[in-house]
């Protein structure tokens, strides 16, 4: 597994208005929407593509074509919709699938409410959306969930990420060579509720609420 921590400056610039709890919703929806874009860069840096060959108005030139099957992007509900759109502009063809997961705050297991995905996802790479990934347990399961059902590999990309929960992730499928995580920041530690400190509040609130 690894761990693509974005250190550009213009992303923690962003990151930080995103933080600040006077960012309105609607300024806070289109910094994601930047910040995914900037992060779909990196994210997409292993993607699979084909030599093909077209021509120019002055000449035929070899070239690069997205390989079949066509990457999934896959948005966990509700904060990871928000990413969607971001994600989409880099990878206008990509199919896109559902999670709706939420964690149990007494017993941390992730109940998977929602699932829309196409009955074949052998061989396709999967790209998660999600905001925030504070206990890493809702990451872990959406990442073996979709390597069962055959993705290829699967890169995350979240906005913020908790240490401890990262190394959550680690310890659960870090094993796994097709795992990759993406982030623009990343918190030291998570406070009695499980929110990320200092972290920036609910992002599905943030968003949404
Ligand atoms: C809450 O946010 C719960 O722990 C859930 O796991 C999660 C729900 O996310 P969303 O539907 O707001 O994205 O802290
Ligand atoms: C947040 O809770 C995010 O949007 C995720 O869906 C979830 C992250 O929690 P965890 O499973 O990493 O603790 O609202």
């Amino acid at each position: 597994m690894e761990i693509i921590h974005t250190n550009h400056p213009l992303v923690s610039h962003k990151l930080t208005v995103l933080r600040d709890k006077n960012t309105t919703p609607s300024q806070f929806r289109h910094l994601v929407d930047e910040l995914v874009t900037l992060l779909a860069y990196e994210a997409t840096r292993e993607v699979s593509v084909v030599p093909v060959q077209i021509e120019t108005p002055v000449a035929p030139t070899e070239g690069l074509g997205l390989a079949e099957p066509r990457p999934m992007v896959v948005p966990v509900l509700r904060a990871g919709l928000g990413m969607l759109e971001g994600m989409l502009r880099l990878l206008p063809t990509a199919e896109v699938g559902f999670l709706g997961m939420v964690r149990n705050d007494e017993t941390l297991e992730i109940d998977t409410y929602a699932e829309r995905l196409p009955d074949d996802i052998s061989g396709r790479q999967v790209f998660v959306l999600d905001p925030m990934l504070a206990t890493g347990s809702t990451v872990v399961e959406a990442i073996e969930y979709l390597l069962k059902r055959g993705a290829k590999d699967v890169t995350v990309v979240s906005i913020l990420a908790a240490k401890p929960g990262l190394e959550t992730v680690e310890r659960g499928v870090g094993h796994r060579a097709q795992v990759r995580v993406v982030v623009a920041g990343i918190d030291p530690e998570l406070n009695e509720n499980n929110y990320i400190v200092p972290g920036l509040g609910d992002a599905g609130d943030r968003l949404y609420g």
